[in-house]
């Protein structure tokens, strides 16, 4: 018999919304949710996180027929979600994790919030399972849970994955509470990251600390009498998913070629970057006017804060003036669509472009990318990829650009765009190859054998 799993993270796979009939789920899409999903259906156990909004007194989470395991729930003030959720997660860890140094907001009151809701989770998780339960954390919201789960119940297994990039020391330091960040995921007993990058900045984060012993080429951390394994467990995409959906996408005929980009409407994404280098491209290679049309599909993201709001007008600015430069009767260099799409739809884009850039600033890894190369079925179109995302440690084969160099990434695009058929297949082919067998689920898996062995 596997072993039940308790899985904690900021939201849980669904958002609760107060309807006249009650409370009714409005469940979430999205890779990571439905892979940790799959596991806990398998293993059962018990899945930890905010609902979205507020239980009033008496009100439960409403069962579903389906359910194969247990939803637990904890709740947010609306203080909590000022000063931890848009304060500290939002505004502290995200842009300073992602090297956006002076947008990161250092202020006590976020801090103190974080801490508390941290504290308040990992009360949760110990109290609603038996302790030979082992405790999966998921990502930076939740930094502090493993070291405070550890001082309740010395004997739990304790993983944590973060999903976004580990800061080098640098500049994980501008940030005053870093120690305790750090001692915060010591209370694991495997720390798992996106590359070896982000471990190796980890592990030097942790060498800093007083009484603490580190060995690099173990990759562990000794502390407190016990030993903290740290690892690079890179996430795949939903590789058959996507692949299926791009077979059975309806074939629609574009009158030019395709270039796409598919991103959350975030500053790390490097959306104006993108857009100045396709400016670039037309530029300096006038050939491609007329013929090549670049279709950036955003989807909204954290919309209420005003750093997005600005962002979203800029970009529209910047999409507008390269289509009244360059734009004809007959071609729109610039398609935009501001929505979320169905990800089908969103396969039937990836296997129709014959480039995809995906160029953010900063990234993790980047599913996007994995997402393009899983709906390839044709084997014609061509990755460009950012050095500066995680993806572009394995994604070997991809023509790689630094993304705040216009001129490179307007090279890389013409080269992309010239690139003959036969090196178009044997690099894509070659993706395709490593990213069916590193697909999502076999990340779940790998990372749950390695926090179990
Ligand atoms: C974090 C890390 C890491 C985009 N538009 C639509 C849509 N999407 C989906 C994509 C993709 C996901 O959103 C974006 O994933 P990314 O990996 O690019 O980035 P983050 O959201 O920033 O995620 C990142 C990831 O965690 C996983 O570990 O790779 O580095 O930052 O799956 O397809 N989905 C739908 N409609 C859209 O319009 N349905």
């Amino acid at each position: 018999v596997e072993t039940p799993l308790l899985v904690a993270t900021n939201r849980l796979p669904f958002t609760l919304v107060r309807e006249a009939r009650g409370l009714e789920r409005r469940p979430s899409t999205g890779g990571v949710v439905s892979s940790l999903d799959a596991l806990l259906r398998h293993r059962g156990g018990a899945w930890l996180g905010w609902p979205g909004l507020m239980l009033r007194h008496g009100e439960t989470i409403p069962h579903d027929l389906a359910d194969t395991y247990r939803v637990e729930s904890f709740g947010l003030s609306e203080a909590e979600i000022a000063h931890y959720y848009d304060g500290f997660c939002n505004r502290t860890l995200w842009p300073l994790f992602h090297d956006f140094v002076e947008r990161a907001r250092f202020a006590a009151d976020d801090w103190c919030a974080y801490r508390e809701v941290n504290e308040r989770v990992a009360l949760e998780a110990a109290s609603r399972t038996n302790r030979d339960v082992p405790v999966f954390v998921n990502d930076y919201h939740l930094m502090l849970v493993p070291a405070s789960l550890r001082a309740r119940q010395s004997d739990r297994r304790v993983t944590f994955f973060l999903h976004i990039p580990f800061p080098p020391l640098d500049v994980l330091r501008l940030c005053p509470w870093h120690q305790e960040l750090v001692k915060g995921l010591l209370g694991c007993d495997l720390v798992a990251f996106q590359t070896g990058r982000h471990v190796e900045h980890f592990l030097a984060a942790a060498e800093t600390l007083a009484e603490v012993e580190v060995d690099r080429t173990a990759r562990t951390v000794r502390s407190a009498g016990r030993v903290t394994r740290v690892g690079a467990f890179p996430i795949g995409a939903d590789f058959e998913r996507f692949d299926h959906w791009a077979r059975e996408a309806p074939r629609r005929s574009w009158s030019s070629r395709v270039v796409i980009g598919v991103d959350r409407l975030d500053y790390t994404k490097g959306l104006c970057e993108r857009l100045r280098a396709f400016e670039r491209l037309l530029d300096e290679y006038p050939e491609h006017r007329g013929h090549t049309t670049l279709v950036q599909l955003a989807a909204p993201s954290r919309p209420h804060l005003p750093e997005y709001q600005d962002l979203k007008r800029e970009f529209e600015a910047v999409v507008n003036s390269v289509n009244s430069r360059f734009g004809t009767p007959g071609w729109m260099p610039v398609h935009y669509q501001y929505e979320l799409l169905p990800q089908p739809r969103l396969a039937e884009f990836f296997r129709a472009a014959d480039v995809a850039l995906v160029t953010p600033l900063s990234d993790g890894m980047n599913l996007v990318a994995k997402e393009y190369v899983a709906s390839q079925v044709d084997e014609r179109g061509v990755l460009v990829l950012s050095t500066t995302a995680g993806a572009a440690e394995t994604m070997t084969e991809a023509l790689t650009t630094d993304p705040r160099d216009i001129d490179a990434t307007a090279e890389a695009l013409h080269r992309a765009l010239t690139m003959h058929e036969a090196e178009r297949q044997a690099r894509m082919r070659a993706m395709r190859d490593r990213e069916r067998r590193n697909h999502l689920h076999a990340w779940a898996q790998r990372l749950l054998d390695g926090s179990l062995s």
